[in-house]
This record gives structure tokens, C-alpha cells and sequence, in this order.
């Protein structure tokens, strides 16, 4: 075998390897595979009780916001949100162990945003502005399961399809957050692997790396 076709295979053996241990959790077109080994899921990234003092604390930050379903052509539909950098004692360790999964305290934005999409909202297809946020981002879903679809931006064959558990953790880095758009399902389309996933009222909570420009 050729060097360039040994580190294809070893890199596509590592990719494959990634995302086994959620292989249930992700699907992955044959293109997408070598672009799948940059971004994992986590099933129980926290816990029950820790998903119930979370919501107590983004219920009391989110006050009497209302749902957001203004405008037909905005990214996201049926959402309320807000930034936190103040966490609680109870939920700050929670905060710390999402920060830690991505990086360096120096290289995260200081807040993490905290986005409530109704049973009926959900996220059109984008990719975030480089402008405003860097090569990760995670989140952490809280009460319903959803789907969160990755398509690549010039190649059609490439597209991945993740189904984020409440309790789990996602990160995204670079190529699949670069060249791929994302979205999260509304309920009527969300299925995975041909199984419909029913979507009720999900909280993510949010942390990205700072712009890259702003590391220079
Ligand atoms: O709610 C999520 O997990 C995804 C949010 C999202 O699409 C974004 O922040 O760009």
C-alpha cells in the first residue's frame, strides 16, 4: 500500500474508531467518515439531578421571556436565550467540566449561551460567523432528545446525522465546523436512521472557543 493510502486508512480507522463507541448515535455518510473523527458525542455527560438544578437556575436567568417566533426568514424558530458567565455553586461544576472538555479556560468565551427551543422551534441550517466564535463548539442537551444535521457546503455526499440524548455532550471542531452547515430538526422532520425522534421543549447550553482571530 502506498504511504498516502496507509494514512487514509489510518486516519478513517481512527475516525471509524471516534465515533464507535456512539455509533448508534451517529450516522455518517461513506464520504463524511474521515470528517466525522472531529466531533463526538457523549451519552451522560451529566447526570439527572445535575439536569434538574441546571434547569432551575436557566428558568430563574430566562424570566418571563417569551418565545420567539417572529420573523420566517430568522436562523432559529421558537426560541428564547441568554449568555451566562454567573453560574450557581450547585451548577458551576457542571459549567467547569463542559469548559474543560473544550479547552483552556484563555482560549473560551467567558459566557456560555444558553438557547431554549420550544417543542416547536428549531435551528435552519448555518454556520457560525468566524467573526464571533472559533474552531469548537460543545453543547450540553437538556430535556429532549433532538437531531442536529451536519451537510457539507460544497459536496452534497457529505452529511452526518447526530442524535443528541438529553444529559449528553456534543463538540464540533474544525473541518465539520468550517465547511459544514448545522442544524437542529424541527419535530416533523426529525428522524434518525429512519426512526422518528419526537422533539419537545430542548435547552443546550453552549460554549465556544473565542474567535481565532482574537488569539493571534
Ligand atoms: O442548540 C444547539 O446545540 C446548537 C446551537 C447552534 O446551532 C449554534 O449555536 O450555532
Amino acid at each position: 500500500m502506498c504511504a498516502k493510502r496507509l494514512a487514509l486508512a489510518l486516519v478513517t480507522r481512527v475516525a471509524r474508531r471516534r465515533y464507535n463507541s456512539t455509533s448508534s448515535l451517529i450516522n455518517v455518510s461513506p464520504a463524511a467518515v474521515e470528517d466525522a473523527a472531529s466531533l463526538t458525542i457523549t451519552e451522560s455527560f451529566i447526570s439527572n439531578s445535575e439536569q434538574q438544578q441546571l434547569m432551575k437556575e436557566v428558568e430563574l436567568s430566562m424570566g418571563r421571556k417569551k418565545y420567539n417566533f417572529d420573523h420566517w426568514d430568522d436562523a432559529i424558530h421558537g426560541y428564547k436565550e441568554t449568555e451566562k458567565t454567573e453560574w450557581s455553586r450547585d451548577n458551576q461544576p457542571v459549567i467547569t467540566r463542559l469548559q474543560s472538555a473544550v479547552g483552556s479556560r484563555d482560549l473560551l468565551l467567558p459566557h456560555i449561551h444558553v438557547l431554549d427551543l420550544s417543542n416547536d422551534g428549531y435551528i435552519k441550517p448555518h454556520v457560525d460567523s468566524v467573526k464571533f466564535c472559533g474552531r469548537i463548539i460543545a453543547g450540553v442537551s437538556l430535556l429532549s432528545s433532538c437531531v442536529m444535521r451536519l451537510q457539507h457546503e460544497q459536496d452534497k455526499h457529505k452529511w452526518i446525522v447526530m442524535l443528541l440524548p438529553p444529559l449528553s455532550v456534543y463538540i464540533i471542531r474544525d473541518v465539520t465546523r468550517y465547511q459544514y452547515t448545522h442544524e437542529i430538526l424541527a419535530d416533523d422532520v426529525s428522524y434518525h436512521r429512519g426512526q422518528k425522534i419526537d422533539r419537545e421543549r430542548r435547552v443546550s447550553l453552549i460554549c465556544r472557543t473565542k474567535p481565532q482571530s482574537s488569539l493571534l
